[in-house]
């Protein structure tokens, strides 16, 4: 029998990582309370819940399931997976409205600034034969006005064959399918990586049990996570899905846009599949 311990993706392994990513984020921000603005805010924000409350004659005994519920979601971590899949889409809404360029859309609780620098044309880090079929994505990074741009960066990160992300889950390769690729003088890049499969909430926390108590599912289509940024634009955070894929008609996180659904072809090499995707940024 091997003796390597392999250790198993749960949701408070996930939920602590996402947690402490996201405060090493915040640490760079500086706060900006405005007291009539949070007067308002969560004046409206207790006002719909005391709403739903009346209007359901809601119990002492669910009052009190739901007390338990929001405790052990900050004890699982939970936090940012709870608000990145049930609310960051309409944040994102609201925040890229005015935008002309390329559409965008939730960050999610798995972004690590920072990944490994690669040439415009590179391989992402990954394992010896990481499972998966093989994907070429390319593309260009222009402006609104159809200027090519030097200078432009696309980070890119995504889930495994298994649904699973470097730094998120155990037994991963810090930096696996995670890269910060510079794309050349006319703005062109191409990645060669693996096609990410469906994600899954991970079902053993309190986000799962959420989802198990409402009858709903735990899904979100597979996806590439993408920040396309150049200088003198705005940089736009999206995420890319796949025609034909499950789930990109019901993702949980209500993340999929119809622009942001790609139909890759057979790769002109003859391994796996390939696709064009150009991104176009507003400017700053
Ligand atoms: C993900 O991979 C993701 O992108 C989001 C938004 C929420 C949970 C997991
Ligand atoms: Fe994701």
């Amino acid at each position: 029998m091997s003796d390597i311990i392999t250790e198993q993706a749960t949701a408070a392994a996930s939920g602590t990582a996402a947690t402490e990513q996201f405060r090493s984020k915040q640490r760079t921000q500086a706060a900006d309370v405005d007291t009539k603005r949070v007067d308002t805010l969560v004046s409206e924000l207790l006002a719909a819940a005391h709403d739903i409350i009346r209007r359901h004659k809601v119990t002492y005994a669910e009052y009190d399931v739901l007390k338990s519920w929001l405790i052990q979601v900050g004890e699982d971590g939970e936090w940012p997976l709870f608000l990145d899949v049930w609310l960051e889409h309409v944040v994102e809404e609201v925040a890229n409205e005015n935008r002309e360029g390329s559409k965008g859309t939730i960050e999610g609780p798995y972004y690590i600034p920072d990944a490994p620098i690669l040439a415009a044309e590179a391989t992402l880090p990954m394992r010896d034969g990481e499972e998966g079929t093989a994907l070429l994505f390319q593309g260009q990074v222009r402006s609104v006005d159809g200027t090519p741009l030097s200078g432009a960066t696309v980070e890119i990160w995504h889930a495994d064959n298994d649904g699973y992300y470097s730094q998120f889950a155990p037994n991963l390769p810090e930096w696996n399918l995670r890269g910060t690729v510079v794309a050349d003088d006319r703005g062109n890049f191409g990645i060669h990586t693996i096609e990410p499969a469906p994600y899954q909430i991970p079902t053993d926390g309190s986000c799962g049990r959420l989802i198990a108590a409402a009858g709903w599912h735990a899904w979100r289509p597979a996806h590439l996570h993408l920040k396309a940024s150049a200088p003198g634009h705005q940089l736009i955070t999206t995420q890319l899905y796949f025609k034909g894929g499950s789930h990109v008609a019901d993702d949980i996180a209500s993340a999929v846009k119809p622009e942001l659904i790609l139909d890759p072809g057979p790769a002109a090499d003859g391994d796996g599949r390939e696709v064009t995707y150009d991104f176009v940024l507003d400017k700053a």
